[in-house]
């Protein structure tokens, strides 16, 4: 398909960390066009993060759940282009307790889907992406570091968070087929950089560091992510949605593979600490040991590659930022920040 910019486009889950980063991102990237932003926020959300932003005309926050059928009916239908990024997306809490992630993962990107195929049944068509995860294909051997996730590697999820995700990977690609709905999606790798809730590893681990606290470090560190700056995966997610071909698939990776102990050590370094801050705890149940990413394809289509993720540069920037935003991320740590958006806002706009 040819090159399409959207002048109205529905955000969910803007207010999580790639959510927060992607408002902006598509606000400065495309300067004639809006966003509107459905979040429930959740304990991962927080309305703060863009607080700055209420008074930008092109912006609306909305406040509601994915899972609220005329809401959502109602919102697509005022805009062209969804980019559906809300989910539950922390696979310790999945090993906890999956209910959440069935619901909101499965059942919300359902009520998602519905909306856009209600529109087109009303003659207004909406393009959808649909944001998912590498970890949709499983796992990859660590003794084979030739083996990388392409597009057409089968979907084999190892963790409740991943099933979720991977139904709704099914789901867009049913609604596709049965409805011809216009419906892309990505899958990629691990993000890290501003505004990432402090229970992923990167800011958990910096934000004990900066208060004092050992790192837990699962098992024996020896699982491998591949690391992307969320600004890296922002502008992926946008070239994908306004040039990507209908019905496809667009890996979206970092080219930054690391293993965890050699994570650990990178964010030791950067923060003066040594090795005893490292504090070796019980391994994650079915902890999947390697994902690395493909991403010719998004490169050939779509002209996309990395330009923001490189090491130690971008983790650099990333402890900065942690760094000098502790008011952020100590209010979120404590919970407090749950009782902002009521006191701030009480109301939607
Ligand atoms: P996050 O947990 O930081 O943010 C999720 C956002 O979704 C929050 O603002 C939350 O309030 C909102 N939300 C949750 N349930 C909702 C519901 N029922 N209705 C409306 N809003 C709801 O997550 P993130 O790290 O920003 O991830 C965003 C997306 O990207 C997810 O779909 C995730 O699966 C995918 N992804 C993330 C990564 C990563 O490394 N963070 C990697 C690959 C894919
Ligand atoms: O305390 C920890 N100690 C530790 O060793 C935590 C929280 C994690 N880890 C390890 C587990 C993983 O191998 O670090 C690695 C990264 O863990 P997470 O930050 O929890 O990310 P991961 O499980 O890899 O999933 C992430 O990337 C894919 C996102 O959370 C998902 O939303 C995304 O789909």
């Amino acid at each position: 398909m040819s090159q399409r910019e959207f002048q109205h486009v529905l955000l969910t889950g803007g207010c999580g960390f790639i959510g927060t980063n992607f408002v902006r991102f598509f606000l400065e990237q495309r300067p004639d066009a809006r966003l509107t932003n459905l979040d429930a926020l959740t304990y991962s959300g927080n309305a703060e993060s863009l607080r700055d932003l209420e008074d930008e005309p092109r912006y609306r926050f909305v406040h509601g759940n994915i899972r609220d059928r005329p809401t959502v009916d109602a919102l697509v239908r005022e805009c062209d282009a969804v980019v559906h990024m809300a989910a539950e997306s922390h696979v310790d809490r999945s090993i906890q307790d999956a209910s959440p992630f069935i619901s909101t993962n499965i059942g919300g990107t359902q009520t998602i889907l519905d909306g856009v195929r209600q529109a087109k049944g009303d003659g207004h068509d909406v393009r959808m992406c649909y944001v998912s995860t590498d970890e949709v294909y499983g796992q990859l051997p660590l003794d084979r570091p030739d083996l990388l996730f392409r597009e057409d590697t089968p979907l084999a999820p190892s963790s409740p968070y991943a099933a979720s995700k991977a139904a709704g990977d099914m789901l867009c690609a049913a609604y596709h087929h049965t409805f011809a709905l216009d419906i892309v999606t990505t899958r990629c790798s691990n993000n890290f950089g501003p505004y990432q809730f402090p229970e992923k590893v990167i800011p958990l681990f910096v934000t004990n560091l900066i208060e004092g606290e050992p790192v837990p470090l699962y098992g024996d560190g020896r699982n491998v992510r591949d690391w992307l700056h969320v600004l890296d995966h922002c502008e992926a997610v946008l070239r994908v949605l306004e040039g990507g071909a209908s019905g496809e698939v667009y890996n979206v990776g970092g080219n930054n593979e690391r293993s965890n102990l050699e994570l650990t050590h990178e964010i030791l370094r950067c923060m003066d600490q040594g090795e005893e801050m490292i504090r070796p705890v019980a391994d994650r149940l079915g902890h999947d040991l390697r994902y690395a990413i493909d991403a010719g394809k998004i490169e050939r289509e779509l002209g996309w590659e990395p330009t923001r993720s490189a090491w130690p540069g971008a983790l650099e920037a990333t402890i900065d930022w942690y760094r000098e935003n502790d008011q952020w991320w100590r209010r979120v740590k404590s919970g407090a920040y749950r009782e902002y958006y009521r006191s701030q806002y009480g109301r939607t706009k």
